[in-house]
């Protein structure tokens, strides 16, 4: 039996995006002083130091003129599936590494073809239909796919070149 093991590669990146944009409110701006209204200006002059303007747009939060909206966007994570050597052979063992990927909502993952001949990734019903959801080109050896998946479920897939290649994507 050939083993690929070398080959099994998960990568998980957790990485958070923060998202901080703010609006300002009219109705408050018309009581804003002079003084602020110049901050720029001044502080592009050199008239006043970073930390004075600085203080000057947290007084502009502090009294709701800028109204700061802060939103978690999302936790994304990364995940690999390899399309191993061999893996057109349908006698051989050259299963999709991993076969089924468990993985969390909001994760990439990236397929990528080792093999020596072409693959494509295609989505199925739970049929075996093809849907159209996640479907790649021809993937060339060293070619990669990616798709993010954001909604729990249980995504099939195969390779329409050699459709007794079949893999899961478990999403929780
Ligand atoms: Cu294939």
């Amino acid at each position: 039996m050939k083993q690929n093991s070398a080959k099994i590669l998960i990568l998980t990146t957790i990485f958070s995006i923060l998202l901080v944009s703010f609006t300002v409110n009219d109705a408050v701006a018309e009581s804003v002083p002079e003084w602020i209204k110049n901050n720029a200006l001044w502080y592009g002059q050199g008239d006043i130091s970073e930390s004075e303007f600085l203080n000057a747009i947290k007084f502009l939060i502090d009294t709701g003129v800028i109204v700061l909206d802060t939103t978690v966007v999302s936790e994304m994570m990364e995940a690999q599936i390899i399309i191993p050597n061999g893996n057109f052979d349908v006698s051989s063992s050259g299963f999709y590494l991993p076969l089924n990927l468990e993985i969390g909502t909001n994760t990439k993952v990236t397929w990528v073809n080792d093999d020596s001949v072409p693959h494509n990734i295609q989505s199925q019903d739970e049929f075996g239909n093809v849907i159209d959801l996640f479907n790649s080109p021809p993937l060339n050896t060293g070619d990669r796919f990616e798709f993010t998946f954001d909604e729990a479920g249980a995504y099939n897939y195969y390779c329409s070149f050699h459709p007794w290649r079949v893999g899961v994507v478990t999403v929780k």
